[in-house]
């Protein structure tokens, strides 16, 4: 069970976040999406002609949650999993997608030379910090999207006691530049089994899901 959320998201959205039971929020599978101000008020397309309006923001959260942190009895899989794990954004948005993890387990990959250990297809922070690869001692997850050549990294989150939670923030942005549903999955080995593919990776709503631009 989850005890306490003091270190979630510290952004605006987090804060406003803190003042919901945490738990509520996860039962939900509640996914928060903000559209700024920026964007142009009568297009959401960014396929307009005028060169002039900038493509609208969207902000998107989804959280990693570990197989001790949620209730199994009814999943066809333990944890990790990212909830949510079905997503929608604009066509045309630049996304800006939030990822917290509080899994503190790294998971390295077969082949350590991966070219899953980069970045591609957009931008990403750390805690912040912008990266561009990480070290395969370091991994945890990826969120790909390998039809759109998007590829994010997300690290084990700090060491921590029984009973804490000290998640790591991924920050990934890209452009939803083509519509449709795409796939995504995480393509580190952090399931069950021995090869590490089985349970939580081989299982929709875990650690594959999907991204709809329409
Ligand atoms: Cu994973």
């Amino acid at each position: 069970m989850i005890h306490s959320n003091k270190q979630l998201h510290s952004g605006r959205i987090g804060r406003r976040l803190r003042r919901l039971p945490l738990f509520a929020l996860f039962a939900t599978g509640a996914l928060a999406i903000a559209v700024s101000a920026c964007g142009s008020s009568s297009s959401n397309t960014g396929n307009s002609a005028s060169a002039q309006s900038a493509p609208p923001t969207v902000h998107l959260y989804t959280t990693i949650l570990t197989g001790g942190m949620i209730n199994n009895s009814a999943g066809p899989a333990q944890g990790p999993k990212y909830v949510p794990a079905d997503m929608t954004v604009p066509a045309g948005a630049r996304v800006v997608l939030t990822i917290i993890s509080y899994d503190d387990g790294p998971t390295p990959f077969p082949n350590a030379s991966s070219p899953y250990l980069k970045v591609s297809g957009g931008t990403e922070t750390i805690g912040g910090s912008p990266i561009t690869s990480m070290s395969n001692s370091e991994i945890a997850h990826t969120f790909t999207i390998p039809s759109l050549g998007i590829n994010a990294v997300i690290p084990a989150a700090p060491a921590r006691g029984s009973g804490e939670y000290m998640p790591v923030t991924v920050t990934f942005t890209f452009t939803a530049s083509h519509s449709g549903t795409f796939n995504w999955e995480c393509l580190d080995p952090c399931g069950s089994g021995s090869d590490g593919m089985g349970g939580a990776m081989a299982t929709p709503g875990y650690m594959k899901g999907t991204l709809t631009v329409a």
